[in-house]
């Protein structure tokens, strides 16, 4: 790594479920954007609170970004702080860069929360009974939170003008629900994502996290 590159972290594999999702996405989206060359310290698989994790993330989590300025965790934080020396993620008037900064805190703040739910209750709930008796106020919530966004959107391709970090971590949300069919409900919000997801930032993005898993796939199986 050279002064200047950033080098930020993620798994060197996850299971099926996780893979595309895991939030260095987000991080590798925004540089990728940004046009930053960046590079990747691979942290194995299970090894979440060793001590050199904890160091860097006080949850032992990923991602985190190390460059010339320091280390930060946070997706969120890591974004902004990228989108601020880029102007391909934020707008250069400073009333729309504060509602960029306002729909990205909603994206991780009010639409995330009952999302995350939701893969809690459909992958890691052990109590399946208890998991299938809360999962209809869950959904409810999101169908809440979705309504009022698509109505936010409204015709607009993106939420604040041209496409900025509060879209690529609004969409990082949402195409979590995929597997559960909930978008199909709000079709504005569905063509938004896919619109998103066609953007050759977050095409490279995607195949760089998803590469690693292939490469990693035959040890981890072995060892399972
Ligand atoms: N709020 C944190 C969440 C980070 C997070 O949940 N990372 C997951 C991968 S997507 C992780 O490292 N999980 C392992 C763990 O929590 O031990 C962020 O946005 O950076």
């Amino acid at each position: 790594m050279t002064d200047q590159t950033p080098l930020i972290t993620a798994y060197d594999w996850v299971p099926d479920f996780a893979q595309g999702h895991v939030r260095d996405l987000r991080v590798r989206w925004a540089l990728e954007e940004a046009g930053r060359p960046y590079e990747v310290d691979l942290v194995p698989q299970g090894s979440q609170r060793a001590a050199a994790n904890v160091a860097r993330q006080p949850f032992g989590q990923i991602p985190t970004l190390r460059d010339a300025a320091g280390c930060l965790f946070e997706s969120g934080a890591i974004v902004w702080r990228i989108a601020e020396r880029s102007e391909a993620l934020l707008p250069t008037d400073p009333g729309l860069r504060d509602k960029a900064f306002c729909w990205l805190f909603a994206a991780l703040n009010t639409v995330e929360p009952p999302v995350s739910m939701l893969a809690v209750l459909d992958i890691f709930t052990r109590d399946r009974e208890a998991a299938q008796r809360v999962r209809p106020d869950i959904v409810s919530a999101i169908e809440h939170r979705l309504a009022s966004l698509q109505s936010a959107l409204g015709e607009n391709d993106y939420l604040v003008g041209d496409f900025t970090a509060a879209d690529l971590m609004m969409v990082t949300v949402l195409r979590n629900l995929t597997s559960s069919g909930l978008l199909g409900g709000f079709p504005a919000l569905h063509a938004y994502v896919e619109r998103a997801m066609a953007r050759p930032a977050f095409q490279a993005a995607l195949e760089g996290q998803l590469a690693t898993f292939r490469q990693n796939a035959t040890r981890y199986a072995a060892a399972e």
